[in-house]
Parts: C-alpha cells; sequence; structure tokens
C-alpha cells in the first residue's frame, strides 16, 4: 500500500527519531557513554602528588627522561639504548625499572599521539608529570571558548593561579598546537593520560634513604616534604609554579614567573637549592629534584637539580639520567644518556 503524500514527510521523521533513539540508547548501554556522563562534567581530579614510591630492591632501576615533544622514535631509540627494549617491546618488569617522563611528552613533535599510546599501554612501567603543554591540550578540550575560569581541579587546595593571576594568562591559553593535538588525541585518551600522571612524583630510596622528585618546572626547599625529612618550611607550592616557573622571588617563595622580569628579586629556582646546601649546618635528607621545561639552559645537571630537558624539539638532544644501586659504593650512581633528535 502506497502512503499518501501527506503521511511521507512525517513518517519518515518519525522513523529518523526512533531509529536515532534507539541507536543512542544501544551505543549507551553498551559502552557505557551518555551525555550525561560526558567527562566534561567529570574530569578526574588530577593528582598533585601520589603516594611516594618507595624503592627497597637494589636491582630497582630509576630513569627520568626529559621533554620528549611528541618525538616517539628518539623515544624508543633511547630505551633501546638503556637497554630497556628487548625483541621489538619494552621489557615488562616494573619491580625493576620504572620510567619517569618528565612533562612536555606531548606537541610540537610529529607523534603525540604514539607518545601518549606507548604511555597507556605500559602504565605499570611509565610514569609521568604533566608539563605546561599537557595542561594546555587539557585546557583546549575542557574549555575551548574560554567559557571556564580554569576547569582543572587538583588533589591539593591550593589553586592553580596565585593572587597575580593576570601575569600567568598566556600560559593558560592554549593555542593551534595544543588543540590540535586535543583533537587527535580526543578526550578518552586525554582523560586516562589525566589519571594516570600527576603533577609531582616522589621517590624514596630507602636503600640509601635519598629522596628524588619528579617534576616538569621545578620546586623548592621544603616543598612536599614530611615532618620527619627535615627542617625546612613545609611548602605547598602552586600548581603553575610546578608546571611552568624558571624564576622565583628569592624573598617571597610564592611568586614564580617564566621570566626573569615577571618577578621582583627573581633568580632561577634552583638556586635555592644550591645556596640550601651550602648552608653549614647540612640538611637532614639528600634531595634530588628532576625536572624538564627549561630547553634554552640545556641539559644542566647540578648536585640536588638534574635539568633534563635540551631541546629535541628544536634539533637538540633527549635526555635521560638513570639511577642505579651500587652494592659495592652502597650508593646509587647515575647513568646520563642522548639521543641526537630530528628536526620536523
Ligand atoms: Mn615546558
Amino acid at each position: 500500500m502506497k502512503l499518501q503524500d501527506k503521511y511521507y514527510l512525517p513518517t519518515i521523521l518519525v522513523l529518523i527519531i526512533t531509529v536515532s533513539t534507539v541507536l543512542y540508547f544501544t551505543i549507551s548501554t553498551v559502552t557505557g557513554i551518555s551525555h550525561r556522563s560526558l567527562p566534561f562534567n567529570h574530569f578526574p581530579l588530577i593528582q598533585t602528588l601520589p603516594p611516594t614510591v618507595k624503592i627497597t630492591d637494589p636491582n630497582h632501576k630509576l630513569l627520568f627522561i626529559g621533554d620528549v615533544h611528541g618525538n616517539y622514535d628518539e623515544l624508543i631509540q633511547l630505551l633501546k639504548d638503556h637497554k630497556y627494549w628487548k625483541d621489538g617491546e619494552l621489557i615488562s618488569d616494573p619491580h625493576t625499572m620504572h620510567i619517569t617522563l618528565l612533562g612536555d611528552f606531548l606537541t610540537k613533535g610529529p607523534d603525540s599521539l604514539k607518545v601518549a599510546n606507548f604511555i597507556l599501554q605500559h602504565k605499570e612501567q611509565i610514569g609521568c608529570v604533566l608539563g605546561n603543554n599537557e595542561i594546555m591540550v587539557l585546557l583546549s578540550i575542557l574549555n575551548p571558548n574560554h567559557k571556564l575560569k580554569f576547569p582543572l581541579k587538583f588533589t591539593t587546595e591550593e589553586d592553580f593561579l596565585p593572587d597575580n593571576e593576570d601575569d600567568y594568562w598566556d600560559v593558560i591559553t592554549p593555542r593551534t598546537k595544543h588543540y590540535k593535538v586535543a583533537k587527535e588525541l580526543g578526550i578518552f585518551k586525554l582523560t586516562q593520560l589525566a589519571q594516570h600522571c600527576s603533577i609531582v612524583k616522589k621517590f624514596n630510596l630507602k636503600l640509601t634513604d635519598d629522596i628524588l622528585f619528579g617534576v616538569h618546572a621545578g620546586l623548592l626547599p621544603g616543598d612536599f616534604l614530611l615532618n620527619d625529612e627535615g627542617d625546612l618550611f613545609q611548602r605547598i607550592p602552586h600548581i603553575i609554579s610546578l608546571v611552568d616557573m624558571k624564576y622565583v622571588n628569592e624573598k617571597n617563595w610564592y611568586e614564580t614567573g617564566r621570566d626573569v622580569d615577571d618577578v621582583k628579586h627573581g633568580i632561577k629556582w634552583y638556586k635555592l637549592w644550591e645556596k640550601y646546601y651550602e648552608q653549614k649546618e647540612k640538611p637532614k635528607k639528600n634531595i634530588t629534584v628532576l625536572y624538564g621545561h627549561d630547553a634554552h639552559n640545556g641539559l644542566t645537571l647540578k648536585e640536588h637539580t638534574k635539568g633534563l630537558d635540551s631541546a629535541c624539539a628544536k634539533g637538540g638532544y633527549l635526555s635521560s639520567l638513570e639511577y642505579e644501586f651500587d652494592s659495592e659504593k652502597g650508593k646509587y650512581i647515575t647513568h646520563l644518556r642522548q639521543v641526537a633528535c630530528h628536526r620536523v
């Protein structure tokens, strides 16, 4: 029987609506995804500092890698050089090795997606701290129209931005490269990364009682220390300092910036560590901060601070530092390895 012309359009419309509704509910039920559960409303709290990783096994090695910036091939070459790679894949023993990417592993280079997939496929072995570029990629997907002032939340109570927030506008305004990577990775992978990575990682090397921190930009003496770890002022820094500072006001450590002119009495933050360990009364703990972010300075190895961003994104080197326990010497020794990066 042929439908009368006047019923034709309404019938098609009803059919389309019915089919879409059935499809929508089927897909939401099967995948657990519905508009109500879209992660824009449920984006995970980002861990500022997860529980300290305690290293007790003398065979356990730790590897820290500077800003990869989407240079997947160089990352794999570095892992091969460290003999963390066998038969075409990462050796899979999280009890004897742990890798920490020191932030800015996405954007600029050709393979951000491959780097992200690699991390997510090896969560047991690969840890990560977020850099300013990852924060901007997250902002560009969560807050594309800048309607929300700041949509990310962290486990420490300090706000993301300090009082002089206008100075930081550049730092939290995503650019084309961030939107591009956000689109390439998609919200689900970015959610997984936000859940897996943190802002800081803290390791306690139990055999020597040394402490290692991994952070993208830097942190100051006393930050994230426990009562029994020293007599320092135990400070909880702003997130923006951890992911973006290069300079600090020597007289007010809460004032940090990317350029020397951003703060009064500005000095490079790591100078505070040198001054701290030059004091007559030696600090109780041997603390080392491993960081990236400062490609301009390049590889900057000081006694208590190790800067590993050697400008891979600009055709420099991808740098890594491995900590291995030397049982004869009774202390940890480090191995520096670098891979030349191809300019894109
Ligand atoms: Mn950076």
